[in-house]
């Protein structure tokens, strides 16, 4: 019997069929992959036809709730249960981690709808995943994901995962038919940035590290890109292949000493696609893939994008 298989590469590689051929997915890792991938259609379609009314609820941060965000946390926690792999989950929409299937294998942190209350301004919004293996995230660092994903609401809806070892990190759109399809494999980042996403600048203000990094920017004429939303302008420094994308404290005074951005489900899992992709991300000294997880809520600033400028700015904001 030919090893070869008798099946040809289809014309178009899904999603599933990616994660087993190309990035050797283990089986029920593949599996996850794709029931998140499930929910995401889910949440894409209700972008598209819900209100984007209050829920008239808050969240742990005791930040109103969109009816989106509620609702992208329940889809998610439905894909996640059918899945029947989690353990627990952490997701900004809940006050502490959610225990789900003892017997599941992997942990999933998720930020459900980051930049939600743009989509009034029908501004991308986006969905931020990081899996890990077992039950403990909070005391590991975010090297010890085993997959990174996010899911781009825009004009197109995109979906872009790594599982880390070399394997790349690789595109796939939505289709007409309901179907992730490989749009581009094997995002890159060039070490040098010409594009700058400066979040927090309110910082500015108060850190004169960041201060001199927004005025190096502008003195070297680099092209601002910047909607607010991370997911966004993030996917902007690997679609564009360059960039660097900024959210950092303003000091023990400031509204955000640490920044804004939550380590866990935010942070960690671009740093572990932004590293597979040749980049780098840091929080001014370490990188955030070494920087132990110790709360749910845990803030850090952010540095991440092309190697030389993630340098350059660390340094300064340190
Ligand atoms: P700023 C959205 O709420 C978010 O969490 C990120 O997606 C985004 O980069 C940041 O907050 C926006 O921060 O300082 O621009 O308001």
């Amino acid at each position: 019997m030919s090893k070869a298989s008798a099946c040809p590469a289809p014309t178009k590689p899904n999603l599933n069929w990616h994660l087993m051929h190309h990035s050797e997915a283990e089986h029920d890792l593949r599996h996850l992959i794709v029931d998140i991938s499930r929910a995401c259609k889910y949440i894409s379609y209700s972008i598209q036809t819900t209100e984007a009314g209050l829920a008239g609820t808050k969240n742990e941060f005791g930040e109103d709730q969109l009816a989106l965000d509620v609702l992208a946390d329940k889809e998610i926690r439905e894909f996640l249960c059918e899945s029947g792999l989690v353990c627990c989950y952490i997701s900004e929409e809940q006050p502490d981690i959610v225990e789900l299937n003892p017997d599941g294998e992997y942990s999933v942190v998720f930020d459900p709808l980051d930049g939600s209350s743009l989509v009034d301004a029908n501004f991308a919004i986006g969905s931020i995943f990081g899996i890990y293996k077992g039950g403990d995230v909070i005391g590991a660092t975010p090297r010890e994901q085993v997959a990174a994903l996010y899911v781009l609401y825009g004009p197109r809806t995109l979906l872009v995962y790594s599982v880390g070892d070399g394997k790349g990190v690789h595109e796939f759109i939505l289709n007409d038919v309901g179907e992730f399809v490989l749009l581009r494999d094997y995002l890159g980042i060039g070490d040098v940035a010409k594009n700058y996403s400066p979040g927090n600048l309110r910082a500015i203000t108060t850190n004169d590290g960041y201060k001199k990094a927004v005025d190096t920017w502008l003195g070297e004429e680099k092209t601002l890109r910047y909607s607010g939303c991370m997911v966004a302008d993030i996917h902007h420094i690997l679609s564009k292949g360059q960039g660097v994308f900024t959210n950092v404290g303003g000091g023990a005074d400031s509204k955000y000493p640490d920044g804004k951005l939550r380590h866990v489900f935010e942070c960690g899992p671009f740093a572990f696609l932004a590293e597979e992709a040749g980049g780098a991300a840091t929080d001014g000294t370490t990188a955030i893939l070494d920087k132990k997880i110790t709360a749910v809520d845990q803030r850090t600033p952010l540095i991440i994008g092309s190697k030389n400028d993630v340098e350059s700015v660390s340094s300064l904001v340190a």
